[in-house]
């Protein structure tokens, strides 16, 4: 095995075709050659969700979805955060040792605050410290992620070297971000300068892995398109073209200049209805089998309690030598 990988996601309801092109897809092909954690982040969520109700259902889908994806709990390590205390534990030293300025640097708290910045919750300030915590509580070596989340995994390098350097340790490694595969920031059916969102408030404005058929060739049929003949990466000029082709490569598992050079005397309306056909092809048998899986919520607890002792079992002495290293005293 080439060293050891964490990633999470969080049980935020609908998961979508950015989630599965930029990183969960990635996850179940690095099962081959890593040793794989994979983490469904409720801490995370608290953020911004706090329906209990939803919190749960979300959770259960989340790991459905990853179950149906690929993600082979054999092979790979699946669980919740909230089931592992290592994490906020953690999280509390990490927050001890990172500068407040180095968190008034991320963008994505800026724009999930947006102008209330006062009114935001401190976990949503906090969230990279925790995220840092979650990778360093298993001293992971690689994180493959979105092009979204590059600025918080280069703050988690930050803290492990703070961690190391105020406690003269060579203890937590610096992950390597991994953002890997031809979609790595999939955006919105409706506006191609923006990222494809779970909280977009527009259904139309994202493919979501529960859809049926008939949902994700009208979505794809009604994104927003230009006037051009021929399909051309240019995300600056034709940010829609650009984004749709770039889907298309990635559904087919091509280079994206190779479908460009077939396509560049297509239709924007012919191309869609091949992408339309290919995504049905690639995505309806996911959501059939997540159907399949998430009828049976005692299968899917099973395989998170299980994931949750093994991850346990990897963070409880880093933990320990973390604690020891700070120089708290044995319990
Ligand atoms: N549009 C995207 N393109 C490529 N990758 C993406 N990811 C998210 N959106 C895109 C990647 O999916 C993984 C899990 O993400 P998350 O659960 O942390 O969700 P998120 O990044 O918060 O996703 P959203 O949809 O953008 O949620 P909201 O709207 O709540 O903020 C990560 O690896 C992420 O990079």
């Amino acid at each position: 095995m080439q060293g050891r990988v964490f990633s999470g996601i969080q049980p935020t309801s609908g998961i979508h075709l950015g989630n599965y092109l930029g990183a969960i897809r990635n996850w179940v092909t690095m099962q081959a050659s890593y040793d794989c954690i994979y983490c469904i982040v409720d801490l995370h969520a608290l953020t911004a969700l706090h329906d209990p109700a939803e919190m749960r259902a979300n959770t259960r889908e989340v790991a459905a979805a990853l179950l149906a994806s690929g993600i082979d709990p054999a092979r790979s390590i699946l669980f919740v955060q909230s089931h592992v205390p290592a994490h906020p534990q953690l999280a509390w030293v990490f927050n001890c040792v990172t500068p407040m300025g180095w968190l008034n640097k991320m963008t994505q708290f800026k724009e999930k605050a947006g102008k209330d910045r006062e009114g935001a919750p401190v976990g949503l300030f906090d969230y990279p410290v925790l995220q840092a915590a979650d990778i360093l509580a298993y001293k992971a070596t690689h994180v493959p992620v979105g092009e979204d989340q590059k600025q918080h995994l280069e703050l988690s390098r930050n803290i492990a070297g703070a961690f190391n350097r105020k406690f003269g340790v060579e203890f937590f490694p610096l992950p390597e971000p991994m953002i890997l595969g031809e979609a790595t920031r999939v955006m919105s059916l409706r506006d191609g300068t923006k990222k494809m969102s779970k909280s977009d408030p527009s259904e139309m404005s994202r493919i979501s892995l529960v859809d049926d058929a008939d949902t994700i060739a009208l979505k794809i049929r009604r994104a927003k398109s230009d006037s051009i003949l021929g399909i051309a990466y240019d995300p600056e000029n034709r940010p829609e073209a650009s984004n749709l082709l770039v889907i298309y490569a990635a559904l087919a598992g091509r280079p994206r200049a190779e479908v460009e050079a077939e396509l560049v005397s297509t239709s924007f309306s012919d191309f869609k209805s091949r992408l339309a056909d290919l995504a049905v092809a690639k995505l309806s048998p996911i959501a059939a089998e997540m159907r399949r899986i998430a009828a049976d919520p005692g299968y899917i607890d099973g395989v998170l309690r299980d994931g949750a002792a093994r991850a346990a079992a990897i963070a409880a002495p880093i933990l320990a030598e973390t604690y020891r290293i700070v120089g708290f005293l044995e319990p």
